[in-house]
């Protein structure tokens, strides 16, 4: 039936054909995290290392501002295009933040590959409900999403180029809203860079498959975790565990040309563990679908906190 094809979402089929570029999309914005974030890469390096393991990517995570089409939209519509397909809805009220994440399209994927050659991830997109912020935080937003034009069409394509589609704020613009609110801030300065990368902990080869092993390893190697509420999160029903480390941070020239370092990425671990119904699977049998799939907004509300002051300034332990 013709009718029904032609008005059928994109799936499986769709990708293939586009997979190489969508994959070389996603390895260049992940150059760009890497060489911006020493501590992401370091670890990607030691973990990697402890047995020679392939890295799978749990998810990848961008931020963005909810306004006018800047939001989560903005960066969705890359993935919704590349076969993904949205999934829950989580909500931050404190934050004044919202969530969405999606699924990648089931498409098989070769045994051997790492990172981005792997798996593909899960995406988690956050929007700040501009809205809801002060008359003179929304003007600073305002004023840079309008700057950018249409760049809000173009998120992907700036986030595998490591640029901005707007100008560079004052010194004062960025500590107005740095006031107000951290991933504001966090926003202004980084705009649609990969936020983080998560490692998906249960698909390691290495002793290090245990998220309490690998943050044990992680602090013993010299990086400092996120404590907010515990390094280690947990949600309710048990069964996914995550951590991440405190953002790398970077000098930043602002346009009045005032350079002050402001924290950049991050790295997360997640580990899902088997759902109850499968709990007599042989470990051999178990596949990713037979874990704790989505996130939890008690855990994201902490991992938030992995690029703020407070975190970046704590004292090592
Ligand atoms: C996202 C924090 C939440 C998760 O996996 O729940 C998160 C962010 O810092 O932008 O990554
Ligand atoms: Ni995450």
């Amino acid at each position: 039936n013709l009718c029904i094809v032609s008005a059928s979402k994109p799936d499986a089929s769709y990708l293939q054909g586009g997979e190489s570029f969508f994959r070389s999309a996603l390895a260049s914005m992940e150059a760009v995290y890497l060489s911006r974030n020493p501590t992401a890469k370091a670890v990607l390096e030691l973990v990697q290392s402890a047995r020679n393991d392939q890295i799978c990517y749990d998810h990848i995570a961008f931020r963005t501002f909810g306004v006018n089409g800047h939001g989560i939209d903005s960066i969705a519509s890359f993935f919704l295009d590349y076969g993904y397909t949205q999934r829950e809805e989580l909500r931050f009220p404190a934050k004044k933040l919202k969530a969405l994440w999606f699924s990648p399209p089931n498409i098989p994927h070769p045994d051997d590959g790492s990172g981005f050659s792997g798996p593909l991830p899960r995406v988690f997109i956050s929007e700040l409900l501009v809205d809801q912020m002060s008359q003179q935080t929304q003007e600073i937003i305002r004023k840079y999403t309008e700057i950018s034009g249409s760049g809000n069409k173009h998120a992907a394509l700036a986030s595998a180029l490591g640029s901005l589609t707007w100008e560079k704020p004052l010194h004062s613009e960025f500590q107005q809203l740095a006031r107000e609110s951290e991933y504001a801030a966090w926003t202004l300065v980084n705009g649609y860079a990969v936020n983080h990368v998560t490692i998906s902990v249960h698909q390691l080869q290495s002793h290090l498959n245990n998220i309490k092993s690998l943050n044990e390893f992680i602090e013993k190697s010299g990086f400092r975790l996120n404590s907010e509420g515990g390094f280690l999160k947990v949600s309710p029903d048990g069964l996914l565990l995550q951590s991440s480390t405190v953002a790398d941070s970077i000098p930043f020239c602002f346009s009045d040309d005032v350079t002050e370092s402001v924290p950049c990425s991050y790295i997360e671990f997640a580990e899902r563990l088997v759902l109850l119904q499968y709990k007599d699977l042989p470990d051999s049998e178990v596949k990713e679908f037979h874990r704790r799939d989505g996130f939890e907004v008690g855990n994201a509300d902490k991992i938030f906190e992995s690029t703020s002051k407070e975190q970046l300034t704590r004292r090592a332990a």
